[in-house]
């Protein structure tokens, strides 16, 4: 399957080669002699040179798209996390070894010139990070594999702490220029929105005519994605909005001014900026307009270029097109491809729809009843009038058709129904027009069967499978821990760098036992938690102590995720250190990034009780070294591959059943660290791989959660009563304890008048438990590292590699 077309033409192969090159470049940039150049100029040379390198690749790749050889799968994601690019092409061509020692040569120091690159925030977490991985990985294996997105002018919000609470700012990252993307206006398509349908019979035939339309131009901007030294470059493509005349020049010669400026930044609005959503809390009328825009937009060229190689036939598209939609955000793909197979290409409706169904697969990334998308009908109707026929169309028959084959069940089929409560369920659509439906792990994909979509899988049941997550090694462990990947390859060999090839990890599980790998395994985890210590003083002007215990709960801020949970731990500690300075305790420093949405102020809380508390615990003299908290602001892509190869615990503890999957979790195993976490999401499969001693669970399972749930008998109060500890913690939540101005009675009425929905109280003291076991074993370095060794060992399956060669065998079936 891997494209080996040898027909590349690389400019640059030997050191000197490249010397030369880049210095020549960062004149050329510059205008100034080499020894006068800024580090700017230096990323601008270096980025220029690697896409002068992979566009040759590229334009191989692409005639070879063009042929439509192989089946070609597209990501329709409304976010997609690259992160920084620079150093993964570099790496990915093979020209790690040369651009550093020539760099270091030359007195240029590589580390700087990476970090002028802006790392686009285009997504939120989990789920945009997780196509970024995708993409990653479907080059690495040579599939031609492709990204279908929004290029939105600013991405997440920066966010900044002042005064310990989140504040946040506008993310500029195309400020400075992007230099991995290539604008194609050629390929530019319009999109309609409102407007009216005019129905016209002709020979016989209803044809549909959408008029009086606002027309916005979509302009795709191209950044390639280069394989692991292969010669793979697929492409990431994001669309911006535009108006379709730059101005409106005929409303503003008949003197409407403001209006013809106003179809401008409407148009340009589309593109403007990324949700800050991740589940739910999100503005509506604009997100519609985007998610109708990227998917009519990629769906358009994927059409045109498919035709163009059929002879102007669609026939046949669904052996060559895979349309994966990740999450509901792009479930529009239903009715717009039967727009355009009916009224465009003139099938029957039946046929339109068998090919349609074949095309799409539907990943599910969330079972949170506010992230299940739902859209008021007349919002549809009235921004989308012939797709909401369609989708009206497309209900009509699937409720006549449950209505025939199951007439007695008339309740259960109304309640699947696309249609119903004056909205549109955007689930029920991604599921009714997909052959597959998948959830992100075993666990999740149990859940999606059983509980969240349990009538459809009753109608359904080969439509329904399950594909693991994974993460990509080459960036969050390859890439961000070139200690662990040098002692890998001393040890084992270099063959588990091989993509798809991870599993050969499992070569180290004997070294385990070998105390001197282990010693060399913490000498390395020791100078990451230096590293990070490093860039936190910089930064915060905090300092850690390498020694102690590095504790880290990194991902969005979200009460099911309980970084509650964890600062209570923390202030229950700070407690104990209180009445008794010198207990005989393990050092630990807890560290937390994240962000939360900004109109999610329960989590914002959160993050300010994080700050507050630690402000108190690190001014406290009497805590010394024992007890450190930090909260690192800004939590991105860059920042995480600092702090995955420093941690030691990997805190995984959502309320069971919530986490679809989790995939920081993987991240932190990769590097070694040791997993603390409830039996939810991926958490399980982990605990499975690396056997029930190597990690550390704890808590209720999601079946307990899901019987207090559905029957009651949870009482918070109960457990606040009987627990001195927690009436203490609590009482300081609101005494001002933590300074005038700082209390927290949101956060206590949650936990005891509104009883506690995520089960914080009901955890806590398994929690605390499994923390000081956790401790126990820290003191035994030779037992810790062993694990970790072990963890390591078994990391290999969560390799986004592997999820891609299983959705190749389950869903896309492109060989
Ligand atoms: C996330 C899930 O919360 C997380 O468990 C999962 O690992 C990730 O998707 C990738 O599958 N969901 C989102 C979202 O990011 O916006 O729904």
């Amino acid at each position: 399957m891997a494209i080996t077309d040898k027909n590349t033409k690389h400019k640059v192969k030997t050191k000197e080669a490249f010397r030369k090159a880049f210095i020549k470049k960062v004149e050329e940039v510059s205008g100034e002699d080499f020894s006068e150049s800024t580090t700017r100029h230096q990323y601008e040379a270096l980025a220029e040179l690697v896409m002068e390198e992979i566009t040759a690749e590229w334009a191989v790749n692409n005639s070879r798209l063009h042929k439509m050889e192989e089946k070609q799968i597209y990501f329709f994601s409304i976010e997609f996390l690259i992160g920084r690019l620079l150093k993964a092409y570099v790496n990915n061509l093979g020209w790690d070894t040369m651009v550093e020692e020539t760099l270091d040569e030359l007195g240029v120091d590589y580390e700087a010139i990476q970090a002028e690159e802006h790392d686009p925030a285009l997504g939120n977490g989990g789920l945009g990070r997780l196509m970024a991985c995708f993409l990653d990985s479907t080059a690495a294996l040579g599939f031609p594999g492709h990204g279908n997105g929004i290029r939105y002018k600013y991405g997440l919000f920066e966010q900044k702490i002042i005064n310990d609470e989140q504040v946040e700012v506008a993310d500029i990252w195309l400020k400075n220029g992007y230099p991995f993307e290539i604008v194609k206006p050629d390929k530019a398509v319009v999109v309609k929105y409102n407007g009216d349908v005019r129905v016209e019979e002709v020979n016989g035939k209803m044809q549909f005519i959408h008029e009086n339309y606002d027309p916005v131009l979509a302009v795709p901007y191209d950044i390639p994605v280069k394989g692991y030294r292969n010669n793979t470059v697929n492409s990431l493509r994001l669309w911006s909005a535009k108006p379709v005349e730059d101005f409106d020049l005929s409303t503003f010669n008949q003197g409407h001014f403001l209006k013809a400026m106003q179809r401008k930044s409407e148009a340009e609005s589309i593109s403007q900026i990324l949700y800050p959503s991740d589940h739910g809390f999100e503005g509506k009328l604009l997100r519609l307009k985007q998610e109708y825009f990227f998917v009519c937009a990629g769906l358009k060229r994927i059409v045109r270029r498919y035709k163009k190689h059929n002879h102007g036939s669609m026939d046949g598209f669904p052996d060559k097109i895979c349309i994966h939609i990740n999450d509901t955000h792009p479930a529009l793909c239903v009715p717009e491809l039967m727009r355009i197979l009916v009224d465009e290409e003139g099938y029957d409706w039946d046929v339109a729809w068998d090919m349609t169904i074949k095309s799409i697969s539907f990943t599910n990334h969330t079972v949170l009843p506010e992230a299940l998308e739902k859209w008021p009908i007349d919002m549809v109707q009235k921004l989308l009038p012939r797709v909401y026929q369609i989708i009206e169309e497309i209900n009509r028959r699937f409720i006549n058709d449950m209505n025939w084959f199951y007439p007695d069940q008339v309740d259960r089929n109304y309640s699947m129904a696309i249609l119903k409560d004056g909205q549109v369920h955007m689930a029920h659509l991604a599921i009714i027009g997909s052959h597959s439906v998948n959830g992100v792990a075993e666990l999740h994909s149990k859940i999606l069967r059983e509980e969240t979509f349990k009538d459809f899988y009753a109608v359904f049941p080969d439509r329904f499978t399950s594909v693991t997550n994974g993460v990509t090694q080459r960036r969050f462990m390859m890439g961000s821990n070139p200690g662990l990947k040098t002692l890998l390859d001393d040890t084992i060999g270099t063959d588990w760098k091989k993509p798809g090839n991870m599993c050969s990890l499992e070569a180290l599980l004997p070294y385990a036992q070998d105390a001197a790998f282990c010693q060399k395994l913490g000498d390395i985890k020791h100078a990451n938690k230096e590293r990070l210590a490093k860039y936190i003083k910089e930064t915060q002007g905090i300092v850690l102590n390498p020694d102690s215990i590095f504790d880290v709960q990194v991902k969005r801020i979200h009460e099911y995720k309980r970084q509650l949970l964890n600062i209570l731990h923390v202030i229950l500690t700070y407690n104990q250190l209180r009445s008794n300075p010198n207990a005989d305790i393990v050092p630990k420093t807890y560290i937390f990034a994240g962000k939360a949405a900004p109109s999610y102020v329960y989590a914002k809380e959160v993050i300010r009780l994080i700050n507050v508390v630690a402000d108190r615990v690190n001014n406290d003299p009497l805590v010394k070294d024992k007890l450190k908290v930090v909260f690192v602001p800004n939590f991105n892509v860059s920042v995480a591959e600092l702090i995955y190869p420093a941690a030691e615990i990997s805190e995984q503890i959502s309320t069971a059943g919530k986490e679809a999957s989790g995939t920081g979790n993987m991240k932190f195993m990769m590097n070694g660290a040791l997993t603390l976490g409830t039996m939810d999401g991926a958490n399980v499969e982990i605990a499975e791989a690396v056997g029930m001693d190597n990690v550390f669970t704890f808590g209720l399972s999601d079946t307990e959660v899901y019987n207090y749930n559905t029957h009651g008998g949870y009482r918070s109060l109960e457990v606040y009563e009987s627990d001195s500890r927690l009436q203490e913690i609590l009482g300081q939540l609101i005494s001002g304890f933590f300074g005038e101005s700082a209390g927290f009675q949101m956060i206590y009425d949650s936990l005891l008048l509104h009883n506690d929905t995520y089960f914080v109280l009901k955890d806590f003291a398994p929690y605390v438990d499994i923390q000081d076991i956790v401790s126990n074993v820290y003191r035994d370095q030779k037992q810790w590292q062993k694990m970790s060794a072990i963890n390591i060992a078994h990391s290999g399956i969560f390799s986004s590699d592997r999820s891609i060669e299983d959705y190749e065998k389950r869903v896309w079936k492109v060989k």
